[in-house]
């Protein structure tokens, strides 16, 4: 299946001395927020964990997602179905961009309420149109009771980062073609779960440039003036260090690694993180399950989002690519194209049917796939990762 996508397409030009200045070019917001994103319709076969991620009819008659009467985007798990053992899915939302953002963009996203409890796994993330090879951010992700978000950057193999890194977050992970990503973990506090919720939630900002891939992260009273005050030009330069920075270096030339990306909202429930028993008992009682009653289980599984607001670099139109500035120190100039493009991602047959029991064989076959594509080992991926560009 071929079908046209539109794409925000910029490219950069460095500019050394003036203002570090975006504009505004998406809003998702208000009674409006949903208008520019895709349901996704289908059990979760991309990462397996126990959730059926409805369509828009149905996300609107289970009243799983909509704006409510704050004008806040609610997006939440279904917490009325008493899901019995051999249904081994429960109903949740994942939405994505209708619009990709190429290099020179930023991306905000300003939340009252973060999804969490045990089992719970939301994210607000980024992937290329062909998942994982792509390229894959990771802004905001949680699992469980855990109390800090973590943030990633994902690749194919060729890309590793370093504590001499300058960031305000914990290195974890350092090497981004590792399952889990290159991984930092937030330091500054209410990043996650209740403490977010009780704090007023937060904001997060994401800078995606030529020059790496750069997060910062403001509990309530911290969110700059830029910010609060809805405009619809801002300067970032004076941000200072990020939570989290994934530059271009010697041992990461993150670009190569990325194509242009669309924004992911999605909650999943157990699966390959959070589920995990190991990983579930830190902070959770049992084995991880999506059965029972619902409530009070999920009952604070939810989004509740102010805006998402995508920006890009304006300015005169670009005579050249090339940058190696730091995210804080020169600066980058980028002229704006969206355009039309057409693209072979996506396309496939429908998977899953809607018996539970059949859900399951279904997700073994591909759990066992999965587990044949891992054990292929790099250089394949690397070889994918490379054919994908090129179509691109
Ligand atoms: C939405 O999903 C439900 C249940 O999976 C299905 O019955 C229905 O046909 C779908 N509707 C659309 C418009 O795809
Ligand atoms: C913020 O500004 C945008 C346009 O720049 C506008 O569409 C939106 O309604 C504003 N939001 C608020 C909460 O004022
Ligand atoms: C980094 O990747 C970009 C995009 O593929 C490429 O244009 C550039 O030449 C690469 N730089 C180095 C130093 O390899
Ligand atoms: C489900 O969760 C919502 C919050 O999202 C809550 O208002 C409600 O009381 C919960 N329980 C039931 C049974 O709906
Ligand atoms: C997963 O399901 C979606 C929606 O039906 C489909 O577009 C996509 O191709 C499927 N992906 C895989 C890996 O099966
Ligand atoms: C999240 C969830 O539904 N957890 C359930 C897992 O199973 C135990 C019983 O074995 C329930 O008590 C939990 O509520």
């Amino acid at each position: 299946m071929l079908f046209r996508r539109s794409v925000v397409l910029a490219t950069s030009l460095t500019l050394v001395g003036s203002a570090m200045g975006y504009d505004l070019v998406r809003d998702y917001s208000g009674q409006n927020f949903f208008d520019g994103w895709d349901f996704y319709g289908s059990w979760d076969n991309l990462t397996l964990s126990q959730v059926w991620w409805v369509n828009e009819t149905r996300a609107t008659s289970e009243h799983l997602a909509y704006v409510n009467d704050a004008g806040r985007a609610i997006l939440r798990v279904d917490n009325t179905t008493n899901l019995p053992p051999n249904m081994p899915n429960r109903d949740t939302i994942r939405i994505t961009t209708k619009d990709y953002y190429d290099f020179g963009s930023l991306w905000v996203f300003d939340a009252t309420h973060l999804p969490y409890g045990c089992s719970v796994w939301p994210a607000f993330w980024t992937k290329g149109p062909n998942w994982p090879f792509d390229g894959e951010i990771d802004i905001v992700e949680g699992i469980n009771l855990q109390k800090d978000n973590q943030m990633a950057v994902h690749t194919t193999q060729g890309c590793t980062t370093s504590n001499s890194i300058v960031q305000s977050g914990s290195i974890g992970f350092t090497d981004c073609s590792h399952g889990s990503g290159c991984t930092v973990r937030e330091n500054k506090p209410n990043s996650f779960g209740q403490n977010f919720a009780q704090n007023g939630g937060g904001v997060w900002a994401t800078q995606y440039d030529v020059a790496g891939v750069f997060i910062w992260y403001w509990p309530r009273s911290d969110v700059p003036a830029e910010l609060t005050s809805n405009a619809s030009s801002i300067d970032i330069s004076s941000w200072g260090t990020p939570s989290a920075a994934f530059p271009v270096t010697p041992q990461c030339n993150l670009t190569e690694f990325f194509t242009p990306q669309q924004l992911v909202l999605d909650i999943a429930l157990c699966g390959d993180w959070a589920g995990v028993q190991s990983i579930y008992s830190s902070t959770c009682p049992g084995t991880c399950n999506v059965t029972g009653p619902g409530s009070p289980a999920y009952d604070n599984a939810w989004f509740e989002i102010n805006y998402v607001r995508a920006f890009t670099t304006g300015g005169p139109a670009p005579t050249s690519t090339s940058t190696t500035s730091a995210p804080t120190g020169s600066t980058t100039s980028i002229a704006t194209v969206i355009a039309t493009v057409t693209s072979t991602a996506g396309s496939g047959s429908p998977t899953g049917s809607g018996s539970g029991s059949s859900q399951n064989d279904t997700n073994a076959a591909v759990r066992a796939a999965a587990v044949g594509v891992h054990a292929v080992g790099a250089v394949l991926l690397s070889l994918v990762a490379g054919v994908v560009l090129a179509a691109w």
